[in-house]
């Protein structure tokens, strides 16, 4: 089974974010859960190169456009790579492919008598790349979602989509298929952005104003909308208008940001009807990270956090795994690098990395460098064995990106148990006597046996930690489709190299 998981593509206008990384961290969650049961996966993340602000970021730098966008492309993919975002598709909208796509899809819904030439006069917000309403700006006439730049007055002719013929016919979908966005919250946002008649949507920029762009097929004095360009990415990745893109399309999920629900809800499905394509299967849409405190995030206010400081300073499974563990689903989640430090401390390293190091090194020295051969299992042993088996199967099915911070919570539960089993049974004081040596063994076979099951499903979040436990452990190579069993770990496997997998590490004042 096929699923194709696409996040944004981020504007270039700045460099990579925390924000940025969330979005294809969670991605890379989600396919690596869906790749472990087995199903076939493509996940695009990428850039959006083209529009206003992006040409204007080059020119601030006083850079050429090219050499720019190579510039950003390349610490996009950098930063990707440095936090294990498995994509299989980097997008670049200045691929030629995909421009000639975009011209395809206006040509198409030209074609149609669907789009219009007329002038408009608007306040346009650079910051969304878009027109807005007076009713949509601050009290003292600012975007509420870029306060710093300023919006400005604009008045020019351009080309222009109907969107009210659509509205009805996509209220009827989101009826139809309760799924379609997730999670509910924003299903019902969307429907209130429906509520009322569509304005047309303006798909094209003169190129007085804006040169960076597609052109647009039927008029060379304008180029393409950054947004009806952009959006086209997801059908152009994987082949569109060519055959073959079919099936990906239709296992097609967006995993998108609050901030751009309106462009993916509204104008995404309005573009893909009125070229007479199908909807994508789900859109999946996450609340923001602020700063702490509930303080947005700026360079000024100092409380920005930089993906690369974090891994510098903890590695890349810290930043992973407070970004996995801390969202919530419904409203925005506080982040800040002295958040991310305690939690690796206390969860990562406390509770399931120490554990680990403890009972592997104390089989080490005492059990011949080997996995203790067990004997018969206490209804103590069995309990946490049930424990750890249901924590984990919260991963072994197709996990929704709203759950995957439940699922991780679990998984952290489990690690307590563990640790409350270790210390009443204290295989410590087992070993001291020859009486007891067996239990002693039986006690550290299972709970190395519970690490093993509990890091393959650690695979899926935190997958360079999981992968040096697994090795710790000598554990057999996991199958595809991942279903977790128990005793797979053979008592008398030679141990790997012990490690410590999460360091303390302490505050900077501190340190
Ligand atoms: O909107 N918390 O690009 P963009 C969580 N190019 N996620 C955040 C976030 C935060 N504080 N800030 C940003 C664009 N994001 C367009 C998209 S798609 C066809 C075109 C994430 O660089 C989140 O995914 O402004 C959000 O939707 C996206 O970055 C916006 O990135």
């Amino acid at each position: 089974m096929k699923s194709y998981i696409t996040t944004p593509i981020y504007y270039v206008n700045g460099a990579p974010h925390i924000g940025h990384a969330y979005t294809s961290i969670v991605a890379d969650i989600m396919k690596r859960n869906r790749t472990a049961l087995g199903m076939e996966m493509m996940l695009s993340t990428g850039v959006d190169e083209h529009g206003q602000k992006n040409q204007e970021a080059a020119r601030d730098l006083g850079m050429q456009i090219e050499p720019y966008l190579d510039m950003r492309c390349d610490e996009f993919r950098k930063v990707f790579d440095l936090l294990d975002v498995d994509y299989d598709y980097f997008v670049r909208t200045s691929r030629e492919g995909h421009k000639k796509a975009v011209a395809h899809m206006e040509q198409t819904i030209f074609d149609k008598g669907l789009i219009v030439k007329h002038a408009y006069t608007g306040i346009y917000c650079k910051g969304c790349e878009e027109f807005k309403k007076e009713s949509d700006l601050t009290e003292d006439g600012q975007c509420p979602l870029h306060p710093t730049m300023k919006v400005e007055q604009t008045d020019e002719t351009n080309y222009f989509l109907k969107m009210e013929p659509f509205r009805q016919k996509l209220l009827d979908h989101i009826e139809a298929n309760p799924d379609f966005v997730h999670p509910a919250a924003f299903r019902n946002e969307l429907k209130q952005m429906l509520s009322e008649p569509l304005e047309d949507l303006c798909i094209s920029r003169p190129k007085e104003r804006v040169t960076l762009g597609v052109d647009l097929p039927f008029d060379p004095d304008f180029v393409t909308y950054v947004w009806f360009d952009a959006l086209a990415n997801y059908l152009t990745n994987i082949g569109w208008p060519e055959d073959g893109y079919q099936d990906w399309w239709a296992a097609c999920e967006h995993l998108i940001g609050k901030d751009i629900l309106k462009p993916h809800g509204v104008y995404w499905p309005i573009m893909l009807m009125a070229a007479g394509l199908p909807l994508p299967k789900r859109l999946n849409v996450h609340s923001h990270w602020t700063g702490a405190g509930g303080v947005k995030m700026s360079k000024s206010i100092g409380n920005v956090v930089d993906p690369h400081e974090v891994v510098e300073m903890m590695g890349v499974d810290a930043l992973r795994w407070y970004l996995a563990r801390h969202m919530r689903a419904d409203s925005d989640s506080q982040i800040s690098v002295e958040l991310i430090r305690q939690t690796y401390n206390s969860e990562l390293g406390n509770k399931i990395g120490n554990l680990l190091s403890r009972v592997a090194k104390f089989s080490n020295k005492n059990f011949d460098g080997k996995v203790p051969v067990p004997g018969p299992l206490t209804e103590e042993d069995e309990t946490l064995r049930r424990t750890v088996m249901q924590a984990v199967s919260g991963l072994a099915g197709e996990v929704a990106m709203p759950d995957i911070p439940a699922r991780v919570h679990v998984l952290v539960t489990a690690a307590e148990a563990m640790n409350e089993y270790i210390d009443h049974q204290a295989p410590w004081s087992l070993f001291k006597t020859e009486e007891t040596r067996e239990r002693c063994a039986t006690v550290l076979y299972v709970t190395l046996d519970c690490q093993r099951v509990l890091f393959e499903a650690l695979a899926q979040i935190i997958p360079t930690s999981a992968a040096k436990a697994l090795a710790m452990l000598n554990a057999p190579e996991v199958a595809v489709p991942w279903t977790p069993q128990l005793d797979k770990l053979a008592g008398g496997t030679q141990l790997g190299d012990i490690l410590a997998l999460f360091p303390r590490v302490n505050a900077p004042e501190a340190a």
